[in-house]
């Protein structure tokens, strides 16, 4: 593992190729009960480049209304789907937070995708880090400090890469600048996924 800013720390090839196999398969049907939307941005409308969806108890969603976490899929109305074993144990292991996971956001990324510089900032406990898996061709991730325009490192994350981010980098700045198409040969069509395993709520 590589600490490449205080409290983000990249492990390349956590999941080996047969587990993030295993984990595309989970996913599919993770999408078939909750189908990818596309968010909008807050006011504008404008849609992300990303599609989403979610699995856990939670999940995060953005329209003309705002960010927010809900317990239903903003299209269909039903309950996400429940976070795959592989997920469970990924943050068993990794967070050192000793309470679950409550939200998984699951981004599909096109070649074309990308993810302007953001702040994960709705959920109500910053004690728990945010987990994040990689899947499918590698995104080139950058992060930077706590307010906008300092300094920024980048890191490739390849398929089957974890990165935690917490601590001091938990409020951080950090996005996704390209896609590199034709990296993996993960996902058929190509295309990127990401997940992120998130604590919402304040434990008891
Ligand atoms: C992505 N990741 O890798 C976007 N957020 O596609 C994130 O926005 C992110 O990787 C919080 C913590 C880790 C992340
Ligand atoms: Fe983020």
């Amino acid at each position: 593992m590589i600490e490449i800013a205080p409290g983000v720390v990249h492990h390349p090839g956590w999941l080996d190729r047969a587990t993030q196999e295993a984990l595309v398969t989970a996913l599919r049907e993770t999408a078939k009960a909750a189908p990818f939307f596309t968010p909008r941005m807050p006011r504008t409308g404008k849609p992300f480049s990303v599609r989403m969806t979610n699995c856990g108890a939670l999940g995060w969603v953005s329209d003309e209304k705002g960010y927010r976490y809900q317990p239903t899929h903003p299209e269909t109305g039903a309950p996400w789907p429940a976070m795959p074993d592989i997920l469970l144990r990924a943050w068993a292991e990794l967070a050192g937070y000793p309470h679950p996971a409550e939200a998984c956001l699951v981004n599909f990324y096109e070649a074309s995708a990308k993810m302007g510089l953001h702040q994960d900032r709705d959920e109500a406990d910053f004690d728990a880090p945010v987990l994040s898996l990689s899947l499918g061709d590698t995104g080139v991730f950058r992060v930077g400090g706590t307010t906008r325009g300092g300094k920024t490192v980048s890191v490739k994350l390849q398929s089957g890469d974890a990165l935690s981010f917490g601590g001091p980098a938990r409020l951080a700045f950090h996005g996704i600048d390209r896609v590199i198409a034709g990296s993996s040969t993960l996902l058929p069509s190509g295309g990127r996924i990401n997940l992120t395993m998130r604590r919402v709520t304040k434990p008891e």
